[in-house]
């Protein structure tokens, strides 16, 4: 299944380049796959990739809409809505990969076991190892055990990774100061950044937009 996204972009108002998708910046953005079984790759030469990972609800799908400039992947309230790993090109240059939430203890066990093998292949497996990691953490929430665990796996695994904490916009600007230092205690170190961010209001979507365009190794000669 190829779903073919120009369409959405060239609806009224669209503005190449401008805070509308960051992170496509008026590239095409198509799914080229959504993958339910171990080793399944997009057809055709590798581009680097972006996996977007993160607990169950925390805003994968929505962060990534933002940060593209689309309605491409399905959002929720109920947790365990993302149930594949979509792979989404974008502009032909790069994969985002939306993965399906972890910790949410009602989604099939052999599901849940079936999904962490595959995040856990994307980002340490031979072929098309994964560019980089964007792992979401709930910015109003005190650090989560299953999200300090999937960042040591990450930093184990070598995989770079940039940190965002979600919902911002829900986070009182009276307790921000306090959140952020806590967050960044768990999670920031000078490789790995971390960003409050907010889907809802687009706050600090153009930097991470450029953190994640940073990320990605650049464009080989013949492109
Ligand atoms: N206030 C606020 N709510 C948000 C934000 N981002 C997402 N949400 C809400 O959080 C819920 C979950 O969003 P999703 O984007 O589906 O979360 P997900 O991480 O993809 O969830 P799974 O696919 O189930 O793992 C939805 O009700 C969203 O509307 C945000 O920036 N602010
Ligand atoms: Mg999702």
């Amino acid at each position: 299944m190829t779903t073919t996204l120009s369409s959405a972009r060239s609806g009224a108002g669209f503005r190449p380049g401008a805070l509308r998708g960051p992170l496509a910046a008026g590239a095409e953005v198509r799914l080229v796959l959504p993958a339910y079984g171990r080793g399944e790759r997009p057809k055709g030469e590798a581009v680097p990739a972006l996996a977007v990972l993160g607990r169950s609800n925390v805003g994968k799908s929505s962060l990534l809409n933002s940060l593209l400039g689309t309605k491409v992947a399905r959002v929720s309230q109920t947790p365990g809505r993302t149930q594949a790993l979509f792979w989404y090109r974008v502009g032909g240059r790069f994969d985002v990969v939306d993965c399906p939430g972890y910790g949410y203890a009602k989604t099939a066990k052999e599901k849940r076991e079936t999904f962490s093998e595959m995040i856990e292949e994307l980002l340490t497996g031979k072929d098309t190892p994964v560019g980089g990691a964007l792992l979401l953490v709930d910015g109003r929430l005190e650090p989560q055990p299953s999200d300090l665990s999937m960042v040591l796996f990450l930093q184990n695994s070598g995989v770079p990774t940039i940190v965002a904490a979600t919902k911002w916009d829900a986070v009182k600007p009276s307790e921000r100061v306090r959140r952020r230092r806590v967050l960044a205690a768990a999670y920031e170190t000078p490789d790995r950044p971390l960003l409050p961010v907010s889907s809802e209001t687009g706050e600090h979507l153009p930097e991470l937009a450029r953190l994640l365009r940073a990320a990605l190794p650049s464009p080989s000669p013949k492109e």
